[in-house]
């Protein structure tokens, strides 16, 4: 309140509160909240900020209810928003709001594009980062309750000892803003850390270290959250090398949690070494089956696309297919697909499609959204979680926009009713500036900076056309990799005739795995969104479209008019130069900068190569690229040059 009023305001302590015109914090009702409600947790986060006589009273029935019911008031106030007949009631409606760091115990962060780490682990316990607070300060402000510190691809070394007294300080800092802290775990630690010869879940020495580990962690953290679990997927061991399945691994966890207050969320990121599949069916596959087979404390997490993070995916078919199972949704944050941290892309309409998306599971309006907070089959527990864009940048996330989408994550995670445009709104003046024509020009580059994105890298539903090793830039000709699955040519399907992935019936018939409604609106080139085309169908390049334009002209119109787009968001940032702090102003307009070169980059290298297969001309008023596909090349060679 010093900072935004400019004058101190003086605390008092509650019995002296009788005087008028302040606020007050009141944790009030926890007796009224049942524990038997499933929303019961909800309930107890949720505040409700209102006028009482000629004091703004926050209150909530836990100190938790009541920071949040507080930084909703900070919110009002900072964004201008009037203050009189104040009414503000919300309620998260998912209950774990997790974020999800993918950082190693050397300081590197997995895909982090916002510089290293932000935890010290050779400075911990003893040193405690004062980034630490901060940080919990910003989650709370937006509602997020849980963080998993380290990368999925993890590292035994939490579950020592040593460690855990290093994560034990972390949750000392966190506790204080409501966040628990979870920690993803090394399938095979039974045998790097326990020294047993076996991690088979259903070894029974393996089954006793895991619970023995699990009471020892919560000795020392009293308030652990639980385990995310990356098994059997992109190398790491999990349980099917000894035959047992997913569910089977998870269960072993749920069980050594016992009694503590803890959960699993299982990964169901998972595609076969050497398939001769399609991809974007393997965890289905995988993973439907085993619905009902989950104990109840164990949740399936699961990205929001079928393959991995691209700018733009169809929901994940597992979505709606597994009523038996509480899903959690996975986002990424850090920009792996999107940009990296030069790009300027904000993320709520990307979360918010996948949110969106009606799986017809139990007809029309069964939402993404209603799986995943559990409405839509009852269930208990609910968990979104957002692979933090978060580092050691002193602005946090390396671009300065990047803010947006760990704020935007916080706000949806929490409402998911919010409009992208809303939270561009509120953030873009809590952040930037409160000058309204500005806020209105910066909300407007937010808000379609996502579509603008799509269209210079990967239109119409192109996927995974990304350098092997850049994910930042484009290699569509990448055909040799340590896996088909990992090259380009598997996904786009260039040929003489045509693009993109049939998975209708007369392809791989992944389509058949979304209820008939979906099947019926994407199976038909026709009626199927032109955003989802190529995720679909082999279109002839002489295909007219719904847009009146062929396949190959409506390619080329978008990476161009994408690469315009870019400049179009130039110009609107010179524009509110005046209303912005003028290093921040420069930062970003170097970034953008950076982005329209690289959308260059993208458009030649696409529609040059694409050019290879269709043979024919960039159509007027567009011009032929003004250098060579092999020029281009050279320059994905060098960034990927060891
Ligand atoms: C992919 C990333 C890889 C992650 C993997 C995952 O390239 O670094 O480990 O996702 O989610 O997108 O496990």
């Amino acid at each position: 309140m010093k900072g935004l009023l400019g004058q101190p305001v003086p605390v008092v302590a509650a019995n002296a509160g009788k005087k008028q015109g302040g606020i007050i914090l009141r944790v009030a009702n926890a007796a009224n909240v049942s524990v038997t409600d499933p929303t019961a947790q909800q309930n107890r986060e949720g505040y409700r900020v209102f006028v009482e006589q000629r004091n703004i009273v926050v209150s909530g029935p836990t100190d938790a209810a009541v920071l949040y019911g507080t930084f909703a008031l900070l919110r009002q106030i900072q964004t201008r928003q009037p203050l009189t007949n104040l009414a503000l009631t919300s309620t998260p409606k998912i209950q774990y709001r997790l974020l999800n760091h993918w950082d190693n115990p050397n300081g590197t962060v997995e895909r982090g594009y916002a510089g290293s780490s932000i935890w010290k682990w050779y400075e911990l316990p003893e040193l405690l980062d004062p980034r630490y607070e901060d940080y919990a300060r910003a989650n709370a402000s937006i509602g997020i309750n849980g963080v998993v510190i380290n990368n999925v691809n993890a590292s035994a070394r939490y579950l020592t000892p040593e460690y855990l007294r290093k994560v034990a300080a972390l949750a000392g800092v966190f506790r204080a803003y409501g966040i628990r802290v979870y920690l993803s775990v090394f399938w095979a630690a039974p045998k790097t850390v326990g020294g047993l010869p076996t991690s088979d879940p259903l070894d029974p020495r393996v089954r006793r270290w895991w619970t023995d580990k699990t009471n020892e962690i919560y000795q020392t953290i009293p308030d652990f959250g639980g385990f995310l679990v990356k098994a059997n997927s992109e190398g790491e061991p999990g349980p099917q090398d000894y035959g047992r399945n997913h569910a089977e691994g998870a269960n072993m966890l749920a069980e050594a949690l016992g009694q503590h207050d803890g959960i699993v969320m299982w990964r169901a990121f998972v595609y076969k070494a050497n398939s001769n599949g399609d991809r974007f069916k393997e965890a289905y596959e995988e993973f439907k089956p085993l619905d009902g087979k989950f104990a109840s404390k164990a949740l399936v997490q699961v990205k929001n696309g079928p393959i991995d993070f691209q700018s733009r995916e169809p929901f994940h078919p597992l979505f709606g297919a597994m009523p038996s199972t509480p899903l959690v949704l996975e986002v990424q944050l850090t920009q792996e697909y999107l940009g990296f941290a030069t790009h300027l892309v904000y993320l709520a309409p990307l979360i918010k499609e996948c949110l969106e998306a009606d799986t017809y599971a139990k007809g029309k309006g069964s939402t993404v959204a209603k799986v995943v907070d559990g409405s839509l089959d009852n269930h208990k527990i609910s968990g979104i979680a957002g692979v933090a864009n978060i580092g050691s940048d002193r602005n946090w996330t390396g671009h300065p926009m990047g803010q947006a989408n760990w704020y935007s994550f916080g706000r949806l995670a929490w409402d998911y009713t919010l409009s992208a445009e809303t939270i561009a709104q509120e953030w873009t003046r809590m952040t930037l500036t409160t000058e309204p024509q500005a806020v209105n020009t910066i909300a407007d580059v937010l808000v379609k900076s996502r579509d603008i994105y799509v269209r210079y890298t990967t239109p119409l539903g192109l996927h995974h056309i990304m350098g092997q090793s850049i994910h930042f830039g484009p290699e569509p000709w990448l055909s040799k990799s340590a896996r088909p699955d990992w090259t380009a040519i598997y996904y786009h399907k260039a040929d003489s005739i045509g693009l993109g992935f049939n998975r209708t019936a007369t392809g791989s018939n992944a389509l058949a795995l979304y209820k008939p409604e979906v099947q019926k609106e994407w199976g038909n080139p026709q009626t199927c969104p032109p955003d989802y085309l190529l995720w679909f169908h082999h279109v002839p390049w002489k295909q007219t479209m719904s847009t009146g334009r062929t396949l190959w002209n409506e390619i080329c119109y978008r990476y161009y008019t994408g690469v315009d787009s870019v400049t179009w968001m130039q110009q609107r940032w010179e524009q509110v130069k005046p209303s912005i702090d003028p290093v921040l102003h420069a930062d970003i307009t170097a970034r953008l900068q950076i982005q329209h070169k690289e959308a260059i980059w993208w458009r030649d290298a696409c529609v040059l190569y694409f050019q290879s297969f269709s043979r024919q001309r960039i159509p007027a008023p567009f011009t032929q690229p003004d250098r060579s596909l092999e020029a281009v090349k050279q320059i994905v060679d060098i960034y990927q040059m060891r």
